[in-house]
């Protein structure tokens, strides 16, 4: 899964990517990092398994290093960067700072790039109705494109309930920024945990996930041993890093879950969207275990650790063989019989 920062000059981008990646980012235009999504699942079957090689889900994590403009944070490479993402985290400024002449407001940051993501959506839509008009083509998307005009000419993000999965993919080559799934991070003085009651009002009404951070705070806590990250938290009254809580919102932002896979080479957790079938999964894996898709050998880590091997779970039945269409769930161990 991809992630990428945006926001205004100054609103802390590089701290934050320096809190959930430990990399200080560089001079480049881009920097990249990754964040590793801790699971005692895939520690616990690897001191069963002994494999080779433990690889946890993970995020990469972009922070770009480019001029924005005094108009928007979407520059054109921006815009382009987020197309190619899955996941927005949007930094807003909550904190004075000497190193610009803008005040605090973090509510007008956040409705400006708001429209600037609706705009350029609705600008492109627009166009793209009008073209059809005048080649009396009827697109098979045409529907879908003047859902999305009434609601982005309103300014309001079209709500993700409001396409289903089908008509998605029908727009899917058109790379919207509105229909990417955000996060809002409020970067503000050590101590103050909450968002501004305003602020989480209207991102409670767009279905946004945010959270408050102090990026200061979190590059020195993100530079201690995991013992001592406890202790620190503790004496700000806080019981979890930006790490975690970017990792669950972002779970939870993006309908994600985890399946893992073991053997003598490799456990490893694989981060999928809920609801994604066998053979979809199978997929993430290689395409040729798509192609060839046989069976989904199936145990849910709950049974293998009530059971303790897989000759048990099989003897109680909890060894499955599931097919193409099973929707793979949060924590199920899967082995694909495949042949190509
Ligand atoms: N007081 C205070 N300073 C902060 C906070 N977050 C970041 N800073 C400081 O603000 C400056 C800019 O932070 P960056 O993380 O570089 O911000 P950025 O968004 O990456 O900035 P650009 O990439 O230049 O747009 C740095 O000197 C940070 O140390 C904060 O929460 N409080
Ligand atoms: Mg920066």
């Amino acid at each position: 899964m991809k992630a990428a920062l945006i926001g205004t000059p100054f609103s802390g981008k590089s701290s934050v990517f320096q809190a959930l990646t430990g990399l200080v980012p560089g001079k480049k235009e881009e920097s990249i990092g990754t964040i590793k999504v801790p699971d005692e699942r895939v520690d616990r079957l690897t001191d069963i398994y002994l494999p080779k090689k433990k690889t946890y889900a993970e995020f990469v994590l972009s922070d770009f290093n480019v001029p924005v403009s005094k108009d928007t944070v979407i520059s054109p490479k921006i815009k382009n960067m987020i197309q190619k993402t899955d996941l927005i985290i949007l930094v807003l400024r909550n904190f004075e700072s000497v190193l610009t002449v803008e005040g605090v407001d973090p509510v007008s940051e956040y409705l400006k790039v708001k429209e600037d993501l609706i705009i350029n959506d609705f600008l492109v839509v627009e166009r793209r109705i009008e073209r059809e008009k005048k080649e009396k083509k009827d697109l098979p998307e045409k529907k879908v494109l003047q859902k999305l005009y009434s609601i982005l000419e309103n300014g309001e993000f079209p709500q993700r309930d409001f396409i289903s999965e089908d008509e998605a993919e029908l727009v899917s080559n058109y790379k919207f920024l509105s229909l990417k799934e955000m996060i809002v991070l409020v970067n503000q003085p050590e101590g103050q945990n909450q968002v501004p009651e305003k602020l989480k009002r209207m991102l409670h009404e767009d279905k946004v996930d945010s959270f408050c951070v102090s990026a200061p705070f979190e590059v020195e806590l993100a530079e201690l041993e995991p013992e001592e990250q406890t202790e620190f938290l503790k004496d700000y009254g806080l019981t979890e890093s930006a790490k975690t809580r970017f990792i669950k919102s972002a779970y939870h932002s993006l309908g994600l879950i985890s399946f893992l896979t073991t053997g003598p080479d490799e456990v490893r957790a694989w981060p999928i969207k809920k609801g994604t079938s066998a053979v979809v999964a199978a997929g993430k894996i290689h395409s040729d275990i798509q192609r060839g898709f046989i069976r989904a050998e199936t145990i849910h880590y709950d049974d293998f650790v009530k059971y303790g091997s897989e000759s048990e779970c099989k003897k109680a039945g909890a060894y499955r063989l599931e097919g193409k269409e099973y929707s793979v769930r949060d924590g199920d161990i899967v082995n694909f019989r495949f042949n190509v």
